[in-house]
């Protein structure tokens, strides 16, 4: 599924996010970006030990924030890794805090004249974030940052599964 908003695309794929070809691709860190499961193990496993090399030097990344490093073996240039909250129960600042690593990121792409980034869904896994609720924050911040900012061409959200996908794009549909 894949609306425009300005002269960018938002786009949703179900797949692997490790086989992207954007210029970034984000991964959904832990805060001491010490690797981990799910898409971060992902991620270091098929990109190789240079990310994790970097990840030491840069030493940690707050929660809601994002650092870069580049991409090892991986198709994609670099890897932005954001730290989502850990849900719990939704009445501790996670919205803002999930809304800020979709911010951060972009930012960090802009600065690094990017024109392309795929997102993982950040928080809906370990970190237990319901999928919907996260959606519709993921994709409201990034057609707001679109909306402003005509740099970066594509976004796409590569989500992992079928179930996941489907209500990613029932998000879309209400917003958009
Ligand atoms: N491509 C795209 N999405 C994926 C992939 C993949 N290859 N693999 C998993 N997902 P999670 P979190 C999806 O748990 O909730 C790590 O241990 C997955 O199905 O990866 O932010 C870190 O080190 C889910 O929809 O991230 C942290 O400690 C989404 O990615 C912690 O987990 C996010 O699930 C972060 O937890």
């Amino acid at each position: 599924m894949e609306v425009k908003i300005n002269n960018s695309t938002l786009s949703l794929v179900e797949g692997d996010i490790t086989k992207e070809e954007t210029d970034a691709i984000v991964n959904a860190a832990n805060s001491r970006l010490a690797g981990g499961g799910g898409v971060d193990g992902a991620i270091h496993h098929a990109g190789g030990p240079s990310i994790i090399e970097e990840c030491r030097k840069i030493g940690g990344c707050p929660t809601g924030q994002a650092v870069i490093t580049t991409a090892g073996n991986l198709r994609a240039k670099y890897v932005i890794h954001t730290v989502g909250p850990v849900y719990q129960g939704g009445t501790k600042g996670e919205a803002t805090l999930l809304r800020s690593t979709h911010v951060e990121s972009l930012k960090l792409a802009s600065s690094k004249k990017l024109k392309s980034v795929a997102f993982p869904a950040i928080s809906t896994g370990v970190y237990g974030y319901p999928v919907d609720e996260a959606a519709h924050i993921a994709l409201t911040t990034v057609i707001d940052y679109l909306k402003e900012h005509a740099d970066i061409e594509l976004v796409s959200f590569v989500l992992f599964g079928r179930k996941t996908y489907e209500i990613f794009a029932e998000e879309l549909r209400k917003i958009t």
